[in-house]
C-alpha cells in the first residue's frame, strides 16, 4: 500500500521512514513533487490539512502531512508555526536558534520550558471526485526547555537547543546530542504517530 509524504525536509522524511518502519512496515511512503498550495492557515492543523489536501488531490493518494515547530512558553507558544522562518524569509536553522536564544535571553525566565509540536495530516480523496473520503489530524508534543547555547550537531532545526524532559538530572543532553533512534523512540512525531496509527491500519 503506498502513500504520499508530503514534505521537502529531508530529516523529515528520514524520522517519518524510522516511525513507519517500526510501527506500518507495509506501507510504502513514497515523495511528492506536486505543487505547492500557500501555506496561510492560522495554526499548525490548517497549515497541514491546506498541504494535505493539496498533495491528496495531484496524486489521487492518501497523504500524510506534518506541520511542526517548536512553542516557548514564555513567548506565548511562538515561534510556532512561523518556526521554519523565524530568523527570515530563508529556511536557516542557525539563525532561526540565535534568535530565539537572544530573545528569551531578554526576558526573565528562569524555566525556558518549550515544546515540539507535530501536527499530522491524514487526507484520503474520494476516487472520481474533488471531495474526500477521510481528513484526520493528530498532534504529537515533547515537553522540554531551551539550553542557553546549542549543543550536539545531531537531528535538524532546533534540536541543538532543546532539552526533553525526564533525563537524569545533571546528565541532561539536547536532542542535537541524541542518537537518530533515542529521537526516532521519543519525539513529538513518534507521539503524533501513535495517534496516526490507528488510522492508517484503517485505511
Ligand atoms: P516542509 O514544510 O517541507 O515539511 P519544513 O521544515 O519547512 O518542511 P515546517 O513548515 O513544518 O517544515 O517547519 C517546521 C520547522 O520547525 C522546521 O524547519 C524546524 O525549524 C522546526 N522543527 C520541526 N520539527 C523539528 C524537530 O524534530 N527538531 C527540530 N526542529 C524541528
Amino acid at each position: 500500500q503506498q502513500i504520499v509524504l508530503a514534505t521537502h525536509n529531508p530529516h523529515k522524511v528520514a524520522e517519518f521512514g524510522r516511525i513507519v518502519a517500526a510501527t506500518r512496515p507495509d506501507l510504502h511512503v513514497i515523495g511528492y513533487d506536486g505543487p505547492e498550495p500557500v501555506e496561510d492557515g492560522v495554526n499548525f492543523a490548517e497549515n497541514a490539512l491546506i498541504k494535505a489536501r493539496a498533495a491528496a488531490r495531484h496524486t489521487g493518494l492518501a497523504a500524510l502531512v506534518d506541520d511542526s515547530g517548536i512553542a516557548v512558553s514564555v513567548m506565548g507558544g511562538a515561534p510556532g508555526i512561523f518556526s521554519a522562518y523565524w530568523a527570515g524569509h530563508k529556511k536557516d536553522a542557525v539563525a532561526n536558534m540565535h534568535l530565539l536564544l537572544d530573545q528569551l535571553s531578554d526576558i526573565a525566565d528562569p524555566h525556558r520550558k518549550a515544546s515540539f509540536v507535530s501536527t499530522i495530516a491524514l487526507v484520503v480523496p474520494e476516487p472520481g471526485s474533488t471531495a474526500f473520503a477521510m481528513e484526520h489530524v493528530v498532534e504529537g508534543r515533547w515537553h522540554g526547555r531551551l539550553a542557553h547555547e546549542p549543543r550536539g550537531d545531531g537531528g535538524f532545526g532546533y534540536d541543538p537547543i532543546f532539552i526533553p524532559d525526564g533525563q537524569e538530572p545533571g546528565a541532561e543532553r539536547t536532542v542535537g546530542q541524541w542518537s537518530p533512534e533515542e529521537k526516532t523512540a521519543a519525539s513529538h512525531r513518534a507521539q503524533a504517530f501513535i495517534a496516526l496509527a490507528p488510522l492508517l491500519s484503517a485505511l
